[in-house]
């Protein structure tokens, strides 16, 4: 059995992707880029090359600023290609500080690993030297849906718990409304930006833009269901990953997504209603329901962990 090579998008299937240079999000944050001590930058580890702004890459690797990158989302990977997705990451864009992270896991060593290491950054860097540290503030960027604000709640969570009641009660409301910043570490004093400074995906071409798509960090409308369904079953296919077989009720691995979706409208019993020209009204698979699922159980993680750009 052979399947596609390669994944092209019909001309008429053309999408207007976010474009690959600085957008004004970028512009708005880089102000108050400005006044953080560390930046802390989520991205999905599905594609730990794919989508990241190639500007706020030139931006932060001058070494001005400590900077973290955490690969969220490591339950949804290959787990064994850590460490060589750190060492590419350092090699081709010069990043040093590479954190695996699974926000889900209060226990995730990766999750425990942030607030130390943007401590030990920042102390060593520039502005300590100059002023002594005070304290410090991190503020969490990344484009949609990378797990920023569950970053956030699984640090703000660990903390509050080793605090003392009072302690959280005295300070979190009052920091919080005049400063916009929350209180996560003591002792150092570590305050994050309550907002996550959001950026929007970068896309160099219509594959990345079809990886971006199937994790999530775009808007499924923009690209549509069936769409990216085919591009799930075209990259399931091509790495002869068939966990997805089964799944969907077929017997054999296919790459025709549309024989995919009616297996699994049926397999799961969803239909439409269609209305033909003399009247009679007949029920269809609704594959468009079956290619929402599909999408749902692959970011779920149902047919296995992956990491897109390999
Ligand atoms: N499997 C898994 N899902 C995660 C993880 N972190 C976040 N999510 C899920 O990813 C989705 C987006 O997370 P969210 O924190 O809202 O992302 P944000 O848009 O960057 O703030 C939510 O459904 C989260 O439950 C993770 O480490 N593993
Ligand atoms: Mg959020």
């Amino acid at each position: 059995m052979s399947f596609r090579e390669a994944y092209k998008l019909a001309s008429k299937q053309s999408i207007r992707w976010f474009p690959g240079h600085m957008g004004k999000g970028l512009k708005q944050m880089q102000q108050k880029l400005r006044s953080v001590d560390c930046i802390v930058e989520v991205h999905d580890a599905r594609v730990p090359f794919s989508g990241r702004n190639p500007e706020f890459k030139h931006t932060i690797s001058g070494g001005a600023k400590p900077h973290i990158l955490v690969l969220n989302k490591k339950d949804l990977t290959e787990i064994r290609e850590q460490r060589k997705i750190a060492k590419e990451l350092h090699e081709r864009e010069g990043i040093e500080h590479v954190v695996f992270t699974n926000c889900k896991d209060q226990q995730c060593a990766g999750v425990k690993r942030v607030i130390p290491l943007a401590h030990k950054l920042v102390s060593s860097s520039d502005r300590y030297n100059r002023t002594g540290l005070q304290d410090a503030s991190i503020m969490i960027i990344g484009v949609p849906n990378v797990g920023k604000s569950s970053l956030i709640n699984v640090l703000r969570n660990k903390n509050l718990r080793k605090k003392s009641a009072t302690q959280v009660g005295n300070t979190a409301g009052v920091t919080r409304s005049v400063m916009e910043r929350i209180k996560i570490s003591v002792d150092p004093l570590i305050y994050m930006i309550d907002t996550p400074g959001i950026l929007e995906p970068c896309v160099a071409d219509d594959e990345m833009g079809m990886k971006l798509a199937l994790v999530g960090c775009l808007p499924d409308h923009l690209v549509g269901e069936e769409l990216i369904a085919d591009y799930m079953l075209y990259w399931m296919n091509k790495h002869h990953r068939f966990e997805y077989v089964k799944a969907v009720g077929l017997e054999h691995p296919t790459d025709n997504i549309a024989e995919v979706l009616v297996s699994f409208a049926k397999s799961i019993g969803v239909e439409r209603k269609l209305k033909k020209l003399d009247g009679q009204v007949v029920n269809l698979p609704d594959v468009l329901v079956a290619a929402r699922k599909l999408i749902k159980n692959f970011r779920n993680g149902d047919f296995g962990g992956v990491n897109l750009d390999r």
